[in-house]
């Protein structure tokens, strides 16, 4: 892949470099990594995001390299600036959001870096550097930049904080010997693994633990204690005052319960469709949920967008995910503790 990498690089001048609407740790962290490793070979580059960076991610861009997309100012002409565009951390257009009209309109030559499962070719690129045994888009970037540069301290710092981000901090199955090769090299290069935790997880407003108060105050436990389902209305976000980025994570907490297998939040965005984010501790299949709602991402890991109103979704949700259990746990062995009603 590398030598495939740098064989479309060499052939451009000026990249632009996006991820998917609403940027994670890991998005973020890819792009502004990436950006190091091209600005080091002479690419001018830019990072564009849609709507902006969440301001608990801010660090992670130290340069202030990252744009808030402005169709109608600053980027009226973005289509014509670059000679390649990446879309990093995902690998459908549609992922772009307001960006994808821009993206169609460009001519540049387009590819994606992304670590997500997908069936079948991309489509809408020229080019494509997918490696789903990668535990994060980081990871890549890691691969095809170190042998080629001294890393930076922003750059390992980058890199660093977007692998602890898609790992969970290291505790989920794509935690491998070689992912935690990699962060020990980061570390040597200057990554803080206390100063980065304490930015990406001891910075919050009292408003995202009212939200996480409120949503698992209104859990739900089925299949004998296995599948928990969290929901939260436009209403619950307002009675919070806490914004959509505040729910970052919160998908994880029923996993802490014993016995859980599948955790599911849905929540009202401002257009009345309900996003829906999954996590299996690792016996379920919830790609194999979200695909058949048209959404993505891994095995363990995934999401989707369901048509409103809420309770509509989480029954569809409800009934897709407890056909799934039945199918990868066909004979559920009885929980060794009783669960309250
Ligand atoms: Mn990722």
């Amino acid at each position: 892949m590398m030598d495939r990498f740098d064989a479309f690089l060499a052939a451009h001048g000026k990249v632009l470099l996006t991820t998917h609407e609403n940027p994670d740790g890991d998005g973020v962290g890819a792009m502004v990594g990436l950006a190091h490793f091209l600005k080091d070979r002479g690419h001018p580059c830019r990072i564009v995001v849609s709507p902006e960076i969440p301001a608990s991610l801010a660090f992670i861009d130290a340069q202030g390299w990252v744009e808030p997309f402005d169709p109608q100012g600053a980027h009226g002409d973005l289509a014509a600036w670059p000679d390649a565009w990446i879309l990093v951390d995902a690998s459908d257009p549609g992922r772009l959001g307001p960006l994808l009209k821009t993206f169609q309109a460009s001519p540049a030559h387009k590819a994606c870096l992304d670590h997500h499962l997908k069936e079948g070719p991309e489509i809408g690129f020229d080019a494509s550097f997918r490696d789903p045994g990668a535990s994060a888009s980081c990871e890549l970037v890691y691969t095809l930049a170190a042998p080629r540069m001294e890393l930076s301290r922003p750059m390992a710092l980058a890199l660093y904080a977007g692998i602890v981000d898609d790992t969970g901090n290291f505790r989920f199955s794509n935690a491998t010997p070689e992912v935690h090769r990699i962060a020990a090299r980061l570390i040597e290069a200057g990554a803080e693994p206390a100063r980065i935790y304490h930015l990406l997880y001891s910075q919050g407003r009292v408003e995202k633990v009212r939200v996480t108060c409120r949503a698992l105050g209104g859990m739900r436990l089925d299949a004998s204690g296995r599948y928990a389902s969290m929901g939260l209305s436009l209403e619950d976000m307002a009675a919070c005052g806490a914004g959509h980025d505040e729910l970052e994570g919160l998908v994880n907490r029923p996993l802490e319960i014993r016995g859980v297998e599948v955790s599911c939040l849905l929540y009202e965005r401002a257009d009345g469709r309900i996003k829906a984010s999954l996590r299996s501790r690792e016996g379920a299949d919830v790609f194999a949920v979200c695909r058949s709602f048209g959404g993505g991402g891994h095995r363990l890991a995934s999401g989707a967008t369901l048509e409103g109103p809420l309770e509509a979704a989480r029954a569809l949700m409800d009934a897709a995910i407890l056909a799934r259990l039945d199918v990868d746990f066909p004979a559920a062995p009885t929980p060794s503790h009783p669960l309250e009603p």
